[in-house]
């Protein structure tokens, strides 16, 4: 059985689900984190040192690290497509979704959405975050191109490359910012928005979030 722990407005949390439902997996998910709490008791602590979520339980095991998690469950559950067997094809998905989670969801899930959406606008810093969207937007302009020639990241086909550039895509295309123009990328997101999984575990209102600071 599979438990995830955390609440569905976390980003992370939001990748991993989506991840599980496109490899057809069911799991029961439990709140945690933000105005949930419980990251610090002693139970969630000995699933993991970090206190952060997601956490994945299988069975009595504990896995945490989003990618990780990721990596492992498509080791067992993921198609040929989705996570490849062959060492360099598999290789050739992981480089896009290395990208994908440092170059892109790490330098908006802070720097832009958290500035902007998170934050009060009398507090947000406008000269900020536009600098903190042209820098992300420097290497998404490196996934339209890629995406203006085949439908997802790795050819024309969802992979896990996918899940870590396109659980970001949802509220970058939805915040309150002005975006350069990214046709392909555009696409590729509208795309993604007509998955069901994508659906149920991305394009979650993150109301709950804003105006946090
Ligand atoms: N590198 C970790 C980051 C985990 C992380 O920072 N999770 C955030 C939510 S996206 C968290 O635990 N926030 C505290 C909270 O929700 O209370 C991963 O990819 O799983």
């Amino acid at each position: 059985m599979l438990t995830v722990y955390g609440r569905a407005t976390s980003s992370n949390v939001q990748a991993l689900l989506w991840g599980m439902e496109e490899m057809g997996l069911t799991y029961t998910r439990v709140d945690c984190g933000e105005v949930y709490g419980g990251l610090d008791t002693p139970e969630f602590r000995a699933m993991t040192p970090h206190g952060r979520i997601p956490v994945l339980l299988d069975g009595d095991t504990a896995l945490w690290e989003t990618a990780a998690v990721l990596r492992y469950l498509a080791g067992l559950y993921g198609d040929a497509v989705f996570w490849p067997r062959d060492p360099l094809a598999r290789a050739r998905v992981d480089m896009w979704a290395e990208w994908a989670k440092y170059a892109v969801a790490a330098a908006f899930t802070g720097p832009v959405f958290w500035r902007s959406a998170r934050t009060r606008r009398e507090n947000r810093d406008a000269d900020l975050i536009a600098a903190n969207v042209a820098a992300v937007e420097r290497e998404l302009a490196k996934a339209d191109e890629v995406l203006a020639g085949q439908d997802y990241l790795c050819g024309e086909a969802l992979t896990l490359a996918d899940i870590q550039l396109g659980h970001v895509l949802y509220r970058y295309f939805d915040i309150d910012i002005p975006r350069a123009e990214l046709p392909a990328l555009r696409a590729y997101h509208d795309r993604l928005a007509t998955r069901p999984a994508y659906q149920r575990t991305v394009m979650v209102s993150y109301d709950a979030l804003r105006n946090t600071f």
